[in-house]
């Protein structure tokens, strides 16, 4: 799992209007759309859930500490959206209770190993590497206009690309899965509807849908692509070589955190409105 730096989100409030454009113009769909695509909601009844949302961000500093800029960038991403939500002064605990004081709905707050959006009221959570799974996966089969049927190549199988290979699955395509990694891979070995890999290669030359969620740079070189590949890259940092970006960069969905937590966003109050499925 990757620990974003201040450099990796230094540029997203800024450009949220812009990345939510090239979102629109690779899939169809802004940030909202796709990520109520990736919960099974549509986008109207996302936006009502969204307007009742009133969301505390609490900076957490355990472990490595506070990421600069953060709180911010996450309160920025949900404000975009619609959202009503605030970072609290304080931190930890006491960030905690000054939440809870304020009235809020629902609270998100990230350590070192857990992201989590989570609902007070229901005691639904929505986590931030299954939900980056879901979003950047209903991103490619948008992108793809159908996936049912084709071929999805996986690299990288962690939360985030195990959780796209479940959504790619329910969607009728089949998976082929390559980690490095083959404590990863042994998961998954005996899933219907995965193939598993022995390289990235490999996978993919399975087709031309790809999804990158590795944290290994160069995982997909100009060489592996074409006119007609599509490619999701949650992977942080980006897996794709410069050449191949210079060349064939719009048709690669990335960024750092914005459809993640979108996503998040999505997928929790999806669970809350018992519309979400596992
Ligand atoms: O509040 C803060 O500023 C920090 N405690 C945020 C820490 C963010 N955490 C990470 O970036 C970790 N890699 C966990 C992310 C889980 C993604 N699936």
């Amino acid at each position: 799992m990757s620990r974003l730096v201040p450099e990796d989100i230094a540029h997203v409030r800024a450009m949220l209007k812009k990345h939510d454009d090239e979102l629109r113009a690779q899939t169809g769909r802004g940030l909202l759309g796709i990520a109520a695509e990736a919960a099974g909601l549509t986008e109207k009844q996302l936006k009502e859930m969204v307007a009742e949302t009133r969301i505390g961000v609490v900076p957490l500093t355990t472990g490595l500490g506070i990421i600069g800029g953060f709180s911010d960038t996450v309160q920025a991403i949900l404000s975009f959206v619609g959202a009503e939500v605030f970072v609290t002064a304080a931190t930890d605990v006491a960030g905690i209770n000054e939440a809870l004081a304020a009235g809020v709905k629902q609270l998100f707050m990230a350590d070192d190993l857990t992201c989590s959006l989570m609902d007070l009221q229901s005691r639904c959570t929505a986590d931030n590497g299954i939900a980056t799974g879901r979003g950047f996966g209903a991103a490619l089969a948008l992108a793809a206009g159908e996936i049912k049927g084709k071929k999805v190549a996986v690299l990288g199988a962690g939360p985030v690309g195990r959780s796209a290979v479940y959504y790619f699955l329910s969607k009728g395509a089949k998976v082929v899965l390559y980690d490095k990694n083959p404590a990863c891979l042994a998961h998954m070995q005996s899933v219907p509807g995965v193939t598993l890999a022995g390289s990235g290669s490999e996978a993919l030359a399975a087709g031309t849908l790809y999804f990158e969620a590795t944290t290994a740079r160069d995982t997909i070189t100009l060489a592996d692509m074409s006119s007609e590949t599509v490619v999701s890259a949650p992977g942080i940092p980006l897996g794709i070589s410069d050449d191949a970006m210079a060349k064939h960069g719009s048709q690669v969905i990335q960024d750092p955190l914005e459809l993640g937590v979108v996503s998040m966003l999505s997928c929790l109050l999806a669970k809350v409105a018992g519309k979400y499925q596992e």
